[in-house]
C-alpha cells in the first residue's frame, strides 16, 4: 500500500508542524498540504517541511478563491497524478489523531471508502461545546432523513478513499465546501454502489489557531442533501 493522506490549511502553523511529523512516522507515507494561501504563512512552513522531508511531503499553494471543497477536489486531483494507492483526509487542528491513520488503512483493504466515524459505537467527541455538538448530531439526523444515506457521520472530514474509488468520481463537479462537501462526497460514492465503511474515532476540539467555520458554510449544508436528492431523480 501507497498512503498519501491530504491536509488542506488555512492560517494552521502552529498546527501543521507538529501533524505533519506524527503523520511521517507510518513508514511509507507521504502528506500533501494544499494551502490556500494561509495569511500567517502556513504555506512557507509546508514549503520547509518539503525540504526537510525530501519526497514524503508535497506541497499544493491554491490561488484564486479559497474553500475547502475546492482545495480537496485539486489536491485529490494531485494525489490522483501520483502513485498512491490509498489517498487520506484529515484536518490539520489535530480534531483528528493522526495515530488512527494505520487504523483507517487497514480497514480499506476490504472497503472502497474508509469514514472516521464519532456515530458510531466506540466513536466519541471531546470538548464540543454543546451548541456543537447539537449542530453536528442535527445535521447527521437531516443528511440520513432526507437522502436516505446509511453512513452515521455523513459530515466527518477524517477518511481514507482507495484510489479507485475517488478516481471514478465526478470530481470536477463537485462544488461545495465544508460540511456539504463531506456529505456529496459521501453520497456519490454511495450512489455509485461503493462498499462505505465506518471505524470508530474520537474526535478531540482544536487547542490551537482559530474556527473557519461559517453561516455560509451551515446554509450550504441545509440545501445539499436536496440537491442530492434532485441529482438522484435526474439520472
Ligand atoms: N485549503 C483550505 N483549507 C481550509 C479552508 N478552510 C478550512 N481549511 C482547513 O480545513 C480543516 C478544517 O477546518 P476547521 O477550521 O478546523 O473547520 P472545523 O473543523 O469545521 O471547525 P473548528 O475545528 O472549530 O475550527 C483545517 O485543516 C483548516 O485549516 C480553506 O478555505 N482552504
Ligand atoms: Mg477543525
Amino acid at each position: 500500500m501507497r498512503p498519501l493522506v491530504i491536509i488542506p490549511t488555512y492560517n494552521e502553523r502552529e498546527n501543521l508542524p507538529i501533524v505533519v511529523e506524527a503523520l511521517l512516522g507510518t513508514p511509507d507515507l507521504r502528506v500533501l498540504v494544499v494551502d490556500d494561501g494561509s495569511p500567517d504563512g502556513t504555506g512557507e512552513i509546508a514549503d520547509e517541511l518539503a525540504r526537510a522531508h525530501d519526497g514524503r511531503v508535497l506541497v499544493l499553494h491554491r490561488t484564486g478563491p479559497r474553500g475547502l471543497g475546492v482545495s480537496y477536489v485539486d489536491g485529490m486531483q494531485l494525489a490522483l497524478s501520483t502513485d498512491a494507492t490509498a489517498i487520506c483526509q484529515m484536518d490539520a487542528d489535530f480534531s483528528h489523531d493522526p495515530a488512527d491513520i494505520p487504523r483507517l488503512l487497514e480497514r480499506s483493504a476490504s472497503a472502497d471508502l474508509v469514514i472516521g466515524s464519532r456515530y458510531v459505537p466506540g466513536g466519541k467527541i471531546e470538548n464540543w461545546p454543546r451548541r456543537r455538538l447539537m449542530l453536528s448530531r442535527f445535521a447527521n439526523l437531516y443528511v440520513r432523513a432526507i437522502t436516505g444515506l446509511q453512513v452515521k457521520d455523513c459530515t466527518s472530514g477524517f477518511r481514507c478513499w482507495r484510489r479507485e474509488t475517488l478516481a471514478r468520481l465526478p470530481l470536477r463537479q463537485i462544488a461545495s465546501n465544508g460540511y456539504a462537501f463531506q456529505v456529496e462526497m459521501t453520497w456519490e460514492p454511495a450512489a455509485a454502489g461503493c462498499r462505505i465503511a465506518e471505524v470508530p474515532v474520537t474526535f478531540v476540539d482544536r487547542r490551537k489557531g482559530t474556527s473557519k467555520l461559517s453561516a455560509a458554510v451551515v446554509a450550504e449544508s441545509v440545501l445539499m442533501p436536496w440537491k442530492l436528492v434532485a441529482r438522484r431523480r435526474v439520472r
